[in-house]
């Protein structure tokens, strides 16, 4: 075409030539030849220009507003062309570099896609606001395979579809940061998978649990109204409340009930009243009580029951009202008869003076003999709260189990399962404590999962295909399917550890970062952080400071950890480093324990809490181990839950978390863009300036490459359409006939025929 302009558009083949090795050389044959090429470059934020002129030092760039910037060839990254904009999966993208994929997520999330690929990852970028994504025609849209674009329902249907197909149980695996919309992800997956379940009286009552769940386990938080969170009954941020449950019981109850229960307005309770927040915008809590009780009609809890349920919340509130005196000059306390404990107790169907000496005393064990001694004020009210604590606790399993059972759960009669996920990304605040150190060590497993899946198997799959087809057939099939397809542009590689050739075709090995020393800095037994912080516990004048000693005298040689003065330290984590202040309460969840259990038959946890949850840990890897697992990547737009709003640095730093880029890398490793020979003859064959004697796709591609001086290197052609045909042709045929190993044999018998 002779106007340059145009061909900017209608040529991205320009930018195909790019190479970091021949840069130059690319650019000054793109502005030869009349191209514009676009690029960005680095100027406080990522911004777009246009390459103008280049000379042996600099580049020339245009910027939008007209200004020209002379900059240095590393200050800038190659842009993609227009033409591929909002593309659906990352991997489409000719340039895959932070600049590229942010613009390409902005680019959607402005037109309210707010769903992309990043090769089998899916990112969801949080709206803040209503889409209209998941009505019912949508849901049926995706079930009739009428749509494939990326949505969290074509993500469901996958993992529905390969459950009933090989018989093998999924996790759908949902991680981002606080606010990122992980829970309300999960909910549409629920919902998706309800309604492919058939959408009876049973999927129902599974929806139904969300509001008991969000009631009992959510509470407001400064990063989101509707945050799941765990551990905050007697204390937390200004600003910030309890769980919904609390507030919707104080505003919602009958007068019967109120009566009953001597319940008060929620202002009227220290354990509510203390973060100065009794209420959020735009949510009646009253209403939400009867949503509440409807709910555990449905999932058959007892009016009796439910009465008893709420009888523990109000036991719990009135338990934070109670207050002490002290009496001595040892500071030992009384407890103060007054409405607190009295209605505590009758909840509790406690007599009013055990209440009293339980939360004032504590026995001692000495040989043969028991001793009562008097608390301090801070010993009793640390009893207390963990009574508050421990009561909420057990009413939250019981309602989980109550649940479970009239779900019917483990009595499902195939067997076969779609767990959902939906966990807490890594977090780093200025002071990271105690919370921060198990939510990371939760997230340095799960990427190791998501590594090991990802990257891992990955890799083996393509290498497999190239080998020997195995298991799991149906996945090499579809890799075969792809790497028949044809050509391959070799445009950008990450680390290339060693390459192969067979059947004419490049498999580069991308490397990827394991995790793996930073777990065992945290695991290792005896010298790694949880089970120092373990042995460390059982001293009883252990403080962060000692704990930190500890740490720095057994792990400073280890890379992955590094000292730090006052009680804190850092750790090299997956996503960079991340301090770790303990901050007065590392230490603090045992001794709390350790005393309540010396001071009364209250049962709480033997084990530290940090080991609990490493055992939890365990058990839930072990359990996504036995699963096939797909990821969902929650993305943040901005701190500030507003929608239309696209803040760069959060979202690159969520990106970088996730190792969303790398998991682009490897899907596309080696020669990222595939196309059929048919459709690149058809896309760019009326370049072509000699009408080429043969008219196959094959030959015309070629003449387009060899016209475009498009090195050798930079692609390849698979010469197997036939061959593609007539396998494709034989899967079909040994789908519909066989399984299992007599099916892989033939699918070896085919390909020995197709090659
Ligand atoms: P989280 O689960 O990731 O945070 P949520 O799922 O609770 O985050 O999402 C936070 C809020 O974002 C929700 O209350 C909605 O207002 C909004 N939101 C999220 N996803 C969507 C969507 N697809 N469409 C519309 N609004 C959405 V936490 O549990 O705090 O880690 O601990
Ligand atoms: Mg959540």
């Amino acid at each position: 075409t002779d106007n340059p302009a145009s061909a900017a558009v209608r040529l991205p083949s320009a930018m195909f030539l790019y190479d970091k090795l021949e840069w130059r050389d690319t650019i000054k044959y793109a502005l030869k030849k009349n191209l514009q090429v676009w690029c960005w470059i680095s100027n406080a934020r990522w911004e777009l220009g246009q390459i103008h002129t280049i000379s042996k030092d600099y580049i020339d760039i245009m910027l939008s507003n007209g200004n020209v910037h002379s900059v240095s060839r590393e200050s800038i990254l190659p842009a993609n062309p227009h033409i591929l904009d909002g593309v659906d999966n990352l991997i489409q993208l000719s340039y895959l570099n932070e600049p590229a994929v942010l613009h390409n997520i902005k680019y959607r999330y402005a037109n309210d896609f707010i769903y992309t690929k990043a090769g089998p990852v899916l990112v969801a970028v949080n709206p803040f606001k209503e889409v209209p994504l998941y009505r019912r025609d949508c849901v049926i849209a995706y079930k009739q395979k009428l749509k494939d674009s990326p949505h969290i329902f074509a993500t469901a249907d996958t993992a529905f579809n390969e459950m009933m197909r090989d018989g093998v149980n999924q996790s759908i695996i949902i991680s981002g940061e606080s606010g990122a919309g992980k829970t309300e992800t999960t909910k549409f997956a629920m919902q998706y998978l309800a309604d492919v379940g058939g959408g009876g009286s049973i999927e129902d009552e599974v929806l139904q649990t969300n509001s008991i769940l969000e009631a009992f386990g959510n509470a407001k938080t400064s990063r989101n109204d509707n945050s799941s969170r765990f551990s905050r009954v007697v204390q937390r941020e200004t600003g910030e409340r309890s769980y919904h449950v609390f507030y919707q019981l104080c505003a919602g109850a009958s007068c019967g009930l109120k009566e009953e229960l001597n319940l008060k307005a929620a202002y009227k309770y220290e354990y509510l009243k203390q973060s100065d927040c009794l209420t959020i915008d735009n949510v009646d809590d009253a209403k939400r009580f009867h949503v509440l009780m409807e709910a555990l009609d449905v999932i058959k809890i007892s009016k009796e029951d439910q009465k008893n349920v709420f009888s523990m919340l109000a036991a719990v509130l009135w338990l934070g009202n109670i207050t002490f005196s002290v009496i001595d000059n040892e500071n030992h306390v009384e407890v103060i008869l007054g409405e607190g404990v009295t209605n505590a107790a009758k909840l509790m169907g406690c007599g009013v003076p055990n209440v009293m000496l339980s939360l004032s005393t504590r026995k001692i064990q000495a040989g043969n003999d028991s001793i009562v001694q008097k608390l301090t004020l801070q010993q009793a009210i640390d009893t207390r709260d963990a009574l508050a604590k421990s009561i909420y606790c057990n009413l939250f399993d019981w309602l989980v189990g109550q649940i479970n059972k009239s779900l019917g759960v483990g009595k499902c009669c195939t067997g076969r399962s779609i767990s959902i996920l939906d966990i807490f990304g890594f977090e780093s605040f200025n002071n990271n404590g105690f919370e921060q150190f198990c939510i990371n060590y939760a997230n340095e497993q799960l990427q190791r999962h998501f590594n090991r899946h990802l990257f891992k198997l990955e890799q083996e799959a393509g290498s497999k295909f190239l080998g020997t087809a195995e298991k799991p057939v149906t996945r090499a099939v579809e890799n075969a399917i792809s790497i028949l397809c044809a050509i391959w542009f070799k445009l950008e590689r990450l680390v290339t550890v060693h390459e192969y050739a067979q059947d004419g075709i490049d498999w580069a090995k991308v490397e990827f970062l394991d995790n793996t020393d930073c777990l065992n800095l945290l695991e290792k037994k005896p010298l790694g952080v949880i089970s120092l912080l373990d042995e460390e516990s059982t001293f009883p004048k252990a403080t962060d400071m000692t704990f930190a000693n500890k740490l720095k005298q057994h792990l400073a040689g280890n890379h992955c950890f590094k000292g730090e003065r006052g009680g804190a330290f850092r750790i090299s984590h997956y996503v960079g480093e991340l301090p770790q202040s303990f901050a007065n309460n590392t230490l603090q969840p045992e001794k709390e324990s350790s005393r309540f259990r010396q001071s009364s038959s209250f049962d709480l946890q033997k084990q530290s809490i940090v080991t609990k949850f490493k055992g939890q840990l365990f058990k839930l890897m072990q359990q996504l181990e036995s699963t096939t697992p797909h990821f969902i990547r929650c993305i943040k737009p901005n701190s500030k839950q507003l929608p239309s709003m696209y803040e760069h640095d959060l979202v690159l730093q969520q990106l970088r978390c996730c190792g969303v880029l790398e998991v682009v890398r490897i899907s596309r490793s080696g020669y990222p863009t595939r196309m059929t020979h048919q459709l690149f003859a058809e896309r760019y064959g009326f370049l072509l300036l000699q009408i080429s004697s043969s008219q196959d796709a094959l030959s015309l591609s070629v003449a387009i490459l060899q016209q475009f001086n498009v090195p050798p290197e930079m692609y390849r052609i698979a010469v197997l359409e036939d061959a593609r045909n007539r396998f494709l042709q034989g899967i079909v045929w040994v789908q519909k006939n066989f399984r299992g190993l007599q099916a892989r044999n033939f699918y070896q018998q085919l390909r020995k025929g197709a090659t």
